[in-house]
């Protein structure tokens, strides 16, 4: 039992010192520190410890306090809570023995509970990250970083972003980039963040946290070191309510990096959750939506997962389970004991007017969808859709469209190529077909289109693309539709006046499209098209001020276009003399991500393979 013993000194706390060093500000990973006890009263039942130096975190900033022990040679303190008061840390103890001012001590935290806590507050900063990249216009105003953690933000946010903010945090986890905190005064940090709160004090350092190359935000809690310490984050809840909205988030129990016995359970379900889930699976049997093979699976997933229920709830989830088996088994076995009794009664025991099962149905792809929606608007002024090999002679990839071999324009194209064990074939007469490649446009089909002789021409040839590229904007698999239009006395004006329908038909009068003078050696002249972006509405700049993630000052290039060069057409067989033509290659992913409405910033997005969010279009 702690032996409380009378108070050695009643002085206020302002009399011993202006302030505590807050050693964990600067290393949030001591477990242990050496000091001096600089005063200690008797309040209540606990005792109020305040020391030179301190490792213990102070309630605040939504982290929840630290406990330990300190230890003098005449007795040991039990850190029950910490708390600031102005300058000092209060370290609230139940004591055993005696502690005096003045007295050496050691401080030691319960490390459990420190990196369990210090991980959660992390992954808010994470999940905090991922939320301005989703929604930048939210204002945050509180974290909470215990049980049921969440950080809210003033306005609202659709339920279907709680997938994104996921997949963002995660790949931020993924990317274990390090956290790095630094003091900074009031004037650097509001001349590296747009976003410096009014409440931050203007005369003291402040303490900022930097994730990765992110924008710093001002923090005074514990941090991990990298983001892969924090595990895996799981966005549980999207809570919008009033004028603010919720992002509840729970981690992994086990962090990557962790020493195994530094670990702690963080805990993952609410009581209520887990109960929904188990209403979920009794709904599903009463109603056979679910067979009972299905069900019992199901309940014996769920029963398992009790343990990630906090330890206070477990046993009030535990009769919810014994009732909802209960309740399960009962449905079941009364259906088979019906089915037995109708199959003895009647021969053909089958209730055919039981409602059928349905299979979960899908949809098409949406770049599939958007090829399709391509098609159709070109065929309305007369363009065909062609198909042309994806997989070609770097003769008709480079070669007939006037890039000789080594010519310098190839290396633009970062192209893969394909072993070919066999002899190729030859084209014309005398012209090398040349090694094989995954073709890196769809350019390929201008001069085998040429070549079947028939003119005018008007193509459009959608197909399979290849590059060594991946970032947000590129991925090494993506598609682009090439349009080819050849015949007497085409000029500019036609090109332009096709690009400009496509634009208005694909995404609506309100998007703007310009030519900007390029350089490409199949076309000449060349240009290259842009389209006003849909993320900033063309002006480059985020609500908050953030640059946009996804375009260059307000313009997002979707492909090249150009008048075809006279070497080109004779390539093909076309007499430049008598007949001109233009043609144009865009990106149909980065198309379909500039249209109205979809918000998409990330073009690896669609090929993630993630039904969660394939199955929002
Ligand atoms: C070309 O590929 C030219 N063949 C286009 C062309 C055709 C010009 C006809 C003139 C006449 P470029 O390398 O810029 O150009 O690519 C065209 C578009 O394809 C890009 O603007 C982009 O929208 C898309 N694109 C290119 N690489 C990728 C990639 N790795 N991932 C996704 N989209 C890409």
């Amino acid at each position: 039992m702690d032996q409380q013993i009378e108070m050695v000194e009643m002085k206020p706390y302002n009399e011993y010192i202006a302030m505590t060093e807050l050693i964990y500000l600067t290393d949030s990973y001591q477990k242990e520190l050496t000091t001096t006890v600089v005063s200690i009263e008797k309040h209540g039942n606990l005792w109020e410890v305040v020391l030179t130096a301190t490792i213990f975190y102070p309630e605040g900033g939504g982290q929840p306090s630290d406990r330990g022990t300190i230890t003098g040679k005449n007795g040991k303190a039990h850190v029950k809570h910490v708390r600031m008061k102005g300058d000092l840390v209060i370290h609230e103890c139940t004591l055993e023995g005696k502690l005096s001012p003045d007295d050496e001590v050691r401080g030691t935290i319960d490390w459990q509970v420190r990196y369990t806590n210090m991980r959660l507050h992390s992954a808010g900063h994470i999940v905090h990250e991922a939320v301005r990249l989703v929604a930048p216009n939210l204002t945050p105003t509180k974290g909470y970083h215990h049980d049921d953690a969440y950080i809210e933000y003033i306005g609202s946010l659709p339920i279907d972003t709680q997938y994104r903010i996921e997949k963002e945090s995660n790949a931020l986890v993924e990317q274990n980039v390090p956290l790095t905190t630094e003091l900074v005064s009031m004037e650097e940090l509001q001349k590296r963040t747009p976003w410096a709160p009014e409440h931050l004090p203007k005369h003291k350092p402040l303490r900022i946290l930097t994730i990765g190359t992110l924008l710093p935000i001002p923090d005074g809690g514990t941090q991990v070191r990298t983001t892969g310490e924090t595990g895996e984050i799981h966005i549980t809840k999207i809570e919008n309510a009033d004028d603010h909205v919720r992002v509840y988030y729970t981690i992994e129990q086990a962090a990557q990096g962790a020493p195994a016995a530094d670990t702690s359970p963080a805990q993952t379900l609410t009581a209520a959750q887990l109960t929904g889930m188990l209403l979920d699976v009794q709904n599903d049997t009463i109603s056979h939506a679910i067979t009972p093979l299905e069900s019992k699976n199901a309940l014996a997933e769920l029963t398992k997962k009790i343990r990630l229920v906090p330890p206070q709830d477990r046993q009030a989830v535990g009769i919810v389970v014994t009732e909802v088996k209960q309740s399960i088994e009962s449905a079941l076995s009364a259906s088979s004991s019906d089915l037995d009794a109708r199959r003895s009664t009647n021969d053909s025991w089958f209730d055919v007017t039981m409602p059928g099962i349905r299979p979960p149905e899908g949809h098409l792809h949406i770049v599939t969808q958007a090829i399709t929606e391509i098609s159709k608007i070109f065929a309305t002024i007369g363009f065909t859709r062609v198909r042309h090999p994806e997989v070609d002679w770097d003769y008709y990839a480079f070669e007939a469209l006037n890039m000789p071999a080594s010519h310098p324009a190839r290396d633009e194209w970062e192209t893969f190529f394909i072993e070919y064990p066999g002899k190729p074939a030859r084209a014309t007469p005398g012209v090398a077909r040349g090694k094989m490649v995954l073709t890196p446009h769809t350019s390929n089909g201008q001069v085998r289109e040429m070549e079947k002789g028939k003119l005018p021409i008007r193509m459009i040839n959608i197909a399979k693309c290849y590059r060594r590229q991946i970032d947000v904007s590129h991925t090494p698999m993506f598609h682009q539709f090439e349009g080819l239009y050849v015949d007497t006395d085409v000029s500019i004006a036609h090109l332009k006046g096709v690009l400009d329908y496509f634009a208005q038909q694909f995404f609506g009068p309100e998007r703007k499209t310009r030519l900007r003078p390029f350089h490409f050696q199949f076309t000449e002249p060349s240009f290259e098209v842009d389209i006003s972006c849909g993320i900033c509405n063309g002006t480059g700049k985020l609500a908050n001020g953030d640059p946009c993630r996804l375009c260059k000052a307000g313009w997002l290039e979707l492909g090249g276009a150009g008048m075809v060069h006279p070497n080109v057409l004779r390539y093909g067989g076309v007499n430049p003399d008598t007949h001109s033509g233009f043609a144009f290659g865009w990106g149909v992913e980065r198309t379909y991500m500039m249209k109205s409405g979809t918000q998409l910033d990330d073009i690896r997005l669609l090929y993630s393979n993630d039904v969660r969010f394939l199955e929002q279009f």
